[in-house]
């Protein structure tokens, strides 16, 4: 090679790999969010990307377990994250979360007073509204012609191969418990093993224990009664209006998802930014709207059209409120429902 013709060479190879190092000039700050599917308007991560001049790299889980696993012994580091009340109050308790300066999330001023301060996290140190809602039974009134008003309707055989239970342990734990009259935080042997038993004897008649897929396949019409949240149902029911949401009179569950920076985030500031983004009205209630579950800001409640702001699903009033229990930590007992749900999705 001629001498001449060195120099320019080895300098376009310098340039190239510094190129590639910088990731070919995109030098945007990034922010890694994990959340729940379905669980965000797309454009509401675009608008924050171009407001912020950031780049989020955006993950999803399908349940709390999953979720935690990856934060607690995966090697991705998350700057925020979307665990419900009892993962919450877990994660905190094993110190898996960084504290939020709420300086810095002005937004939570809009945010209503029954969202805040809840037991699993008394002073919201960790954590930040996000979204809340129950879980109830949605059916479809062209397949079923009994009344829906219990837990019962599940173990129906009438209804074999027709049903869908959540995948997912504490909220089908959970059904069953309250079924049986019990709490869904129940520390009773007793009271557990006879939830798991009505669980294993309900098998045959589940079609499948889903996830998100439940909006698809009720929509369809592929099952005629479904476990799901009450966000997923405000979707569906939008979608097929066969579709009717209940809540069993032996109770149920009252959830928050609240947004956390978990502690080994490597940009904090950004997080909260995009927390306190999240919180702002008109993103919230727009953001709301387009997934269908129920927003704790009460300044984005009100710029939501009437029918939400007054369904029975999104708002529920007070004495149907009054029926509902949260979920807790079950701290030492988790084991003892880690093995239940294994036995029961086990079992053949
Ligand atoms: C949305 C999941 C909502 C989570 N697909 C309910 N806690």
């Amino acid at each position: 090679m001629e001498r001449r013709l060195r120099v320019p060479l080895l300098l376009l190879l310098v340039l190239a790999i510094g190129f590639a190092i910088v990731g070919c000039g995109n030098d945007k700050p990034t922010l890694n969010v994990y959340n729940w599917g379905d669980y965000i308007d797309p454009e509401v991560i675009e608008e924050f990307e171009e407001e912020f001049n950031v780049k989020v790299n955006y993950n999803t889980f399908a349940t709390n377990e999953d979720m935690y696993i990856s934060i607690a012994k995966g090697g991705t580091s998350y700057d925020v994250a979307f665990p419900s009340d009892y993962m919450i109050e877990r994660m905190i308790e094993e110190g898996l979360l960084a504290e939020i300066n709420k300086e810095n999330i002005s937004n939570m001023q809009y945010v209503g007073e029954e969202y805040l301060g809840l037991e699993f996290d008394p002073d919201n140190k960790y954590s930040v509204p996000y979204m809340w809602g129950t879980f109830g039974i949605i059916y479809n009134k062209t397949m079923v012609d009994d009344v829906v008003d219990s837990w019962d309707i599940l173990w129906n055989e009438k209804y074999a191969d027709q049903i869908l239970m959540l995948d997912s342990q504490r909220d089908s734990i959970g059904v069953s418990l309250k079924r049986l009259g019990y709490s869904l935080n129940s520390r009773d042997l007793k009271e557990l093993e006879e939830a798991k038993n009505e669980l294993i004897k309900q098998k045959p008649l589940v079609y499948a224990y889903v996830g998100d897929d439940v909006k698809q396949l009720m929509v369809a019409e592929e099952a005629a009664l479904a476990v799901v949240w009450s966000g997923d149902a405000v979707a569906m029911m939008r979608e097929n209006p066969n579709l009717e949401y209940v809540y069993p009179k032996e109770g149920t569950n009252i959830w928050f998802d609240n947004m956390v920076i978990p502690k080994n985030a490597k940009n904090k500031e950004l997080a909260e930014k995009f927390i306190n983004f999240l919180n702002r009205p008109d993103i919230a209630a727009r953001n709301a709207e387009y997934i269908g579950y129920s927003t704790p800001n009460v300044a984005a409640q009100e710029l939501l059209p009437e029918e939400i702001r007054n369904s029975q699903v999104a708002y529920p009033s007070k004495d149907i409120l009054e029926n509902t229990e949260v979920f807790r930590d079950v701290k030492d007992m988790l084991s003892v429902y880690d093995e239940l749900w294994f036995e029961v999705k086990s079992h053949r």
